[in-house]
């Protein structure tokens, strides 16, 4: 029989993108059962075009589950997921609750798929969206050259920050829209937009906010510190020097970053376009002469981190610039996640058969 799969959070924007790639992609699962909060508990949805209805999060609800993927916020994670483990269950987790312990593997697929073999806590912990992204991207030329360091800016998109996010962007861009004068006098624009601003702490509309996350140690916020550490773990390059800047800017869906890479051995930027076009999760977009660069509007809706704008540094032989746009909603999140259930699904395959 094929394993039974949980996906806890079934309702929210993550759980939903999960719902689209289960009915989209090879069906490797036997039942799959929804679940959420006991405020959802009773919607129906629609997955591999079956309805099924969203049960109740218990314990009881993880019985004879195999697999359960997590998207819940972190408290919730933390509290549900060692519940689903002592029912027997391999957990998924999309939150960042779990991606440090050292009993936990932090896996990307393309990037350090041996990790899952290491999994003692019986859970598997999915990357950060900006990392994810970026990884994909950064990982074929570390093999290639050796990495050293990334100094990295975002661009981190409204929905990173859930629906709500993206209600609250569209809802300033409604306010701002057609008011020629926005945007060409100090406050203006935080006049127009109001008090409401949603999961953000400035407009976003006609804005970029350097800021993204909880602020953590010495000034630096969270989400520059996952990536720091999520980098260092996924690469399995503990001293790996990381230092970014993340930026929320009035995109839907779609994070994108900028990368500068140094690395132990001198780079020319055609090698790294060839160890880039035959890298597993990527999509190489990189004609700036024909308009061709990585961009949301494009990436949006794709699996792919597309990358480009790939220059060696003018003043560092060792050092590449260059340009990733993932859709952190898929590879980001729900992609990524759905991708470590299918290889635990062919895992349990394999041990069923042997
Ligand atoms: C954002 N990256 O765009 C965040 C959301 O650790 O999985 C995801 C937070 C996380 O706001």
């Amino acid at each position: 029989a094929q394993p039974t799969l949980a996906v806890v959070g079934a309702t929210g924007s993550v759980g939903s993108v999960m719902l689209e790639l289960l009915s989209s992609r090879r069906n490797v699962w036997g039942e799959i059962r929804l679940i959420a909060s006991a405020r959802s508990a009773g919607k129906v949805l629609t997955c591999r075009g079956e309805s099924l209805d969203v049960r109740e999060l218990t314990a009881e609800a993880f019985d004879g589950v195999d697999v359960a993927m997590f998207d819940v916020p972190d408290e919730v994670s933390e509290h549900w997921a060692p519940i689903a483990v002592a029912r027997g269950v391999t957990v998924v987790d999309n939150s960042s609750a779990f991606r440090m312990r050292s009993d936990v593997p932090l896996v990307v697929p393309e990037v350090n798929r041996e990790d899952l073999a290491h999994r003692p806590a019986g859970i598997v912990a999915s990357a950060n969206c900006t990392t994810a992204a970026m990884i994909v991207a950064v990982a074929p030329l570390h093999r290639e050259y050796g990495l050293r360091e990334l100094v990295l800016a975002s661009y981190q998109s409204a929905s990173g920050a859930g629906q709500v996010g993206v209600d609250t962007l569209h809802d300033q861009l409604s306010k701002v829209a057609g008011d020629r004068s926005l945007g060409s006098r100090p406050g203006n624009v935080r006049q127009a937009v109001g008090d409401d601003l949603g999961p953000f702490p400035a407009p976003l509309a006609l804005n970029v906010v350097p800021w993204s996350g909880d602020l953590a140690d010495a000034g630096w916020s969270s989400e520059e510190l996952k990536l720091r550490n999520e980098s260092r773990k996924i690469l399995a390059v503990p001293a790996l020097k990381v230092s970014a800047t993340c930026v929320r800017v009035p995109v839907v869906t779609g994070h994108s970053i900028a990368v500068h890479a140094v690395f132990a051995s001198e780079v020319t930027a055609d090698g790294a376009r060839q160890a880039l076009r035959n890298a597993p999760g990527v999509i190489l977009v990189d004609d700036p002469e024909a308009g061709e660069f990585p961009m949301p509007i494009d990436a949006v809706g794709t699996d792919p981190s597309w990358v480009g704008r790939i220059r060696r540094a003018m003043d560092d032989p060792r050092a590449l610039s260059f340009f990733v746009t993932g859709d952190n909603m898929r590879k980001g999140a729900a992609l990524n996640t759905v991708q470590i259930a299918e290889l635990l699904a062919a895992e349990i395959a394999k041990r069923a058969a042997s």
